[in-house]
């Protein structure tokens, strides 16, 4: 018997013959187009891109979430800004009513370098400004990831210095200036995980040994023509086993530490 020739099913053909039953949810995919940096990090804000497809009934609607909690109807791509590591949930629901199962995307985004920081030990400033340092003073670099909000982002990588224009070099620990005396620049940047690095920074000291002019006598107030440093085996001098260096004090004595 041929069907009658209205639509009084949603699902019924007026041909004659009833669709199958809409039982299959509809699946989606994700795209996301950003600048990908390293280890899967964008350098970049990053645009989500849903679509979906149902073989029988059609889709109704596309959502996503960025908790899972609370829903967004998807109607166009949207961008991501913020930094971090952000989890996208979506999925989609058919005509017929089936949902699909809830899938996910971890999206991770550092758009900001590292920032350095260069700690000088004993040193002084004079009042223009300029930093005396010697040949003792370690020179520490630490850095941070840090972007407000997000502690350590995609994290610290590598930081690298270099003193006076020569070869960069990754820094491992504390390091010291050696050489004569004079102005030392040294400059310092950091990279992260995701590839992101910034403008080096640069200070300049100024390198100085310690010069000390000695005036003593003995307990007749004659001048004293040179002392001598040694290795002894006491505080008070006795024992001494040898002669490292016999100063002359008429002269000034520079202390290279
Ligand atoms: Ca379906």
């Amino acid at each position: 018997m041929r069907a009658p020739d209205y639509d009084y099913y949603p699902f019924t053909e007026r041909s004659g013959w009833a669709k199958p039953a809409d039982t299959t949810p509809p699946e989606t995919t994700i795209s996301l187009n950003g600048t990908l940096g390293f280890e899967g990090w964008y350098v970049s804000d990053v645009t989500v891109t849903l679509s979906a497809t149902d073989d029988i009934s059609g889709v109704a609607e596309t959502a996503y979430s960025f908790d899972g909690v609370t829903w967004i109807t998807y109607t166009e791509p949207f961008t991501i800004t913020t930094e971090g590591i952000i989890t996208v949930y979506y999925n989609s629901t058919d005509n017929a009513g089936n949902v699909e199962a809830t899938e996910c995307e971890v999206i991770k985004i550092d758009k900001t370098p590292p920032k350095p920081n260069l700690t000088i030990g004993t040193h002084c400033v004079d009042e223009a400004g300029n930093i005396y340092v010697t040949s003792a003073t370690e020179f520490t670099l630490t850095a941070s990831d840090d972007v407000l909000g997000v502690a350590n982002v995609s994290g610290v990588a590598h930081t690298y210095y270099r003193i006076n224009g020569g070869n960069w070099t990754e820094y491992v620990g504390p390091f010291k200036l050696e050489g004569p005396d004079g102005n030392y620049t040294i400059e310092y940047y950091s990279v992260n995980v995701a590839g992101n690095e910034e403008t080096p920074n640069s200070v300049t000291v100024i390198l100085v040994s310690l010069k000390v002019n000695s005036y003593l006598t003995d307990s007749e107030f004659n001048p004293i023509t040179y002392f001598d440093v040694v290795f002894a085996k006491d505080r008070s001098g006795g024992g001494a086993i040898s002669l490292l260096q016999r100063i002359q004090v008429s002269s000034t004595i520079i202390l290279r530490l």
